[in-house]
């Protein structure tokens, strides 16, 4: 049965989506586990949430390539919450924008290793905690960059193609037991993303000159909806863009 109140852990809280998503959730009355490298700010939204809404909430240091450290923090949530109901294996990124034989191994080590690795290891750590409470809900978080590739994004649509066939296969493994598993797909959003990926601000700030975006609250949005349907329906995918983006490469810029 679906508590009333469910336990969420999101790792990638400390910033975008993650963050949107724990405001969100929070203000539907889900207690919260956070989850960033960067503790400090995990920390301040965890305790900002849990005096505005009256919800139990974890914040937690975790790096989601390291197995030690993901183990550590889901242990340690489940143990102050008192479970775990529902997964968002969030944390993810992009590093540069290299063609194939471009990339240095540093950046094709931290997309692979957070993006592919980091979500197999939020899950097998969380799985359990899921199968204890009765009922669950796993979302990954993919990208139009696993529905289509693009130049200069050759690793990171890898590792987004790949969330996409872990989402598909895990599905079908988890097929008779009471735990849905939905891949939000969001493609350009203005978070930290762009700043992260190109290391630049201002370069960062030009990828959505004259786009209206979407905002890390419409993604935050779509994991509340998929989560308060009724038991029985599973949105397996949602693929979500702004109006200007039609595909990958057709964005409409305002001058
Ligand atoms: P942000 O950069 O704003 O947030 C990324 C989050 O991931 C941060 O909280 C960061 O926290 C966390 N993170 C990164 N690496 C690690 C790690 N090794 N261990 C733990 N946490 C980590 O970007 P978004 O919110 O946009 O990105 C969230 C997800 O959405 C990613 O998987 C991204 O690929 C995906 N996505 C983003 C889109 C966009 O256009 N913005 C579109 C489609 C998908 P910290 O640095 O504190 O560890
Ligand atoms: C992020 C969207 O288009 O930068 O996943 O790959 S895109």
């Amino acid at each position: 049965m679906r508590p009333e109140h469910p336990i969420v852990l999101i790792t990638g809280a400390s910033s975008g989506f993650g963050a949107a998503m724990a405001r969100l959730l929070a203000a539907q009355g889900c207690h919260l586990a956070l989850g960033a490298r960067r503790l400090d700010r995990v920390q301040v939204l965890a305790d900002e949430l849990a005096s505005a809404h009256g919800v139990q909430t974890f914040a937690g240091q975790v790096d989601t390539r390291d197995t030690a450290s993901v183990n550590a923090f889901v242990a340690a949530a489940a143990a102050a919450l008192g479970g775990l109901n529902v997964l968002v294996a969030n944390a993810g990124l992009a590093s540069g924008v290299h063609k194939l034989w471009e990339i240095p191994d540093e950046d094709l080590e931290a997309m692979l290793r957070t993006n592919v690795e980091g979500v197999v290891k939020t899950i097998r750590a969380g799985l359990p905690h899921l199968r204890q409470s009765g009922w669950g809900h796993i979302f990954f978080i993919g990208s139009t960059a696993g529905h289509q590739p693009y130049e200069g994004g050759t690793v990171y649509c890898a590792s987004k193609f790949g969330v996409k066939a872990m989402a598909q296969a895990l599905r079908l493994e988890l097929c008779g037991e009471q735990i849905r598993v939905t891949s939000v797909d969001p493609g350009m959003a203005e978070t930290e993303f762009s700043a992260v990926r190109l290391k630049d601000d201002a370069k960062a700030k030009s990828v959505y000159q004259g786009v209206n975006p979407l905002q890390a609250e419409d993604v935050a949005e779509c994991v509340r909806w998929c989560l308060s349907l009724p038991d029985h329906v599973n949105i397996d995918e949602i693929l979500v863009k702004c109006l200007d983006q039609a595909a990958i490469h057709k964005i409409h810029r305002r001058a």
